[in-house]
């Protein structure tokens, strides 16, 4: 533990030496929206810790925020703009987007999130997504859902959609309750990161739409980790089942902007990223019932400037296994290298930034990132968004820009 929050403080100051590019997910004032640098033609070669590696675009999207891989080869991909897109595994981008999706919000950071495919999808083709659903009694008011439809190779249309979650973060409706903290506006911080783990249960993040007051209440869906059966039930094994005032389908608590999601398979253990408040950018061992302490602690400082009710150490929270920042980092997604194409990073963290490229961490016996990263890709300046290993061991980024792109991470020459 001790080693641990060494790491973090040292990270913090090391992040005073990188990027000073801040980046959204927050009140403009705070962090002002960061476009990214345009990223080249490429391909780009560097020379890393365990040698060579290449860097491909495989296609130009438009604010790609999450991928999936398709059994038949090719990959899904959600545009957060409200659109799903097919690539082949040859790479071609199909022109023609996939439609049958509902009417979602896309304001501000809102749209359609994270993309999981159902684990027996070779046979039944179920597609899940989160989105941001808008009340459609009041343009204002949106929440956090997840929706399933089934998509067979070659269609353009996704048939059987229906909601299987639809969380009870429903806000933004005029004029907005008073909140403290100088917390952000109601069209951010909705998560929406799906994994299906190896028993098959769907995991979603849900943020706490900058109304950290009721993260903590236990049977609000606001700042928490689901997990659920395959069509949204509740499944056996959840830590708060049957407990008065605790809703069921939560699997840990006190999250703020939870945005990355990874299951490492070497370990059975889940991981997670979160956009802090300012300076309190996350990484999250996520246990069973663990409550992660928002918005009573963190590490960073709230956005008007006032600090925390506590930092770490208090009773009955977990403290991050990284925290990083100021200035802010803006975590992506993380993986955990399984795959034998580059067998330099077996085993290793990969986390990416909006800020600060794509981090690279050996970690311990126990998947506990240690010592410093590498710090990879920096140079092209874009926000990575997701980072996922393909079934062939490279790796599949996606760069949240409005002139985003899908790329292609291997081994080099
Ligand atoms: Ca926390």
């Amino acid at each position: 533990m001790d080693l641990r929050l060494g790491l973090a403080a040292s990270l913090g100051a090391l992040a005073l030496t990188f990027g000073t590019v801040q980046a959204q997910d927050d009140p403009p004032a705070a962090r002002p929206t960061f476009s990214g640098s345009e990223l080249g033609e490429g391909p780009w070669d560097y020379h890393t810790e365990y040698g060579p590696i290449h860097l491909a675009v495989v296609a130009r999207l438009e604010r790609p925020w999450g991928l999936a891989f398709l059994p038949e080869g090719g990959i899904l991909v959600t545009e957060r703009v409200g659109r799903l897109r097919h690539i082949a595994a040859d790479g071609t981008l199909d022109p023609q987007p996939i439609t049958g999706l509902p009417a979602m919000y896309t304001f501000g950071i809102a749209g359609l999130k994270g993309i999981a495919l159902h684990p027996q999808f070779a046979t039944n083709r179920l597609v899940y997504m989160a989105y941001s659903k808008i009340d459609p009694d009041d343009e204002n008011v949106s929440t956090l859902a997840v929706m399933r439809g089934r998509w067979d190779a070659g269609s353009h249309e996704l048939a059987e959609v229906e909601d299987i979650f639809v969380a009870d973060t429903w806000y933004g409706a005029m004029p907005l309750p008073e909140r403290c903290c100088g917390q952000g506006p109601a069209f951010g911080s909705y998560g929406g990161r799906l994994l299906f783990d190896p028993d098959g249960y769907l995991f979603v993040t849900s943020g706490d739409r900058n109304y950290g007051e009721l993260v903590q209440d236990p049977a609000s869906h606001y700042g928490k980790i689901f997990r659920m059966t395959d069509d949204g039930r509740v499944p056996e094994g959840n830590p708060w089942v049957g407990m008065d005032g605790h809703e069921p389908l939560v699997w840990s608590t006190g999250h703020r902007n939870p945005l990355g999601l990874a299951y490492n398979r070497a370990t059975g253990e889940l991981w997670e990223t979160e956009f802090g408040p300012r300076g309190g950018d996350e990484v999250n061992r996520i246990l069973r019932g663990g409550n992660y302490g928002w918005i009573t602690v963190t590490q960073g400082m709230h956005y008007n400037g006032e600090q925390a009710e506590a930092v770490r150490n208090v009773d009955g929270m977990i403290d991050p296994v990284l925290v990083y920042g100021p200035p802010s980092f803006n975590p992506g997604n993380l993986m955990f290298y399984q795959g034998d194409l580059l067998p330099g990073w077996q085993g290793d963290m990969l986390l990416g930034s909006f800020t600060q490229g794509l981090l690279r961490y050996d970690t311990n016996q126990v998947g506990i990132p240690i010592g410093e990263p590498e710090y990879l890709l920096q140079d092209l300046g874009q926000r990575w968004r997701d980072v996922q290993e393909a079934p062939d061991g490279s790796i599949y980024l996606l760069t949240d820009q409005t002139q985003g792109a899908v790329l292609r991470l291997s081994p080099g020459e």
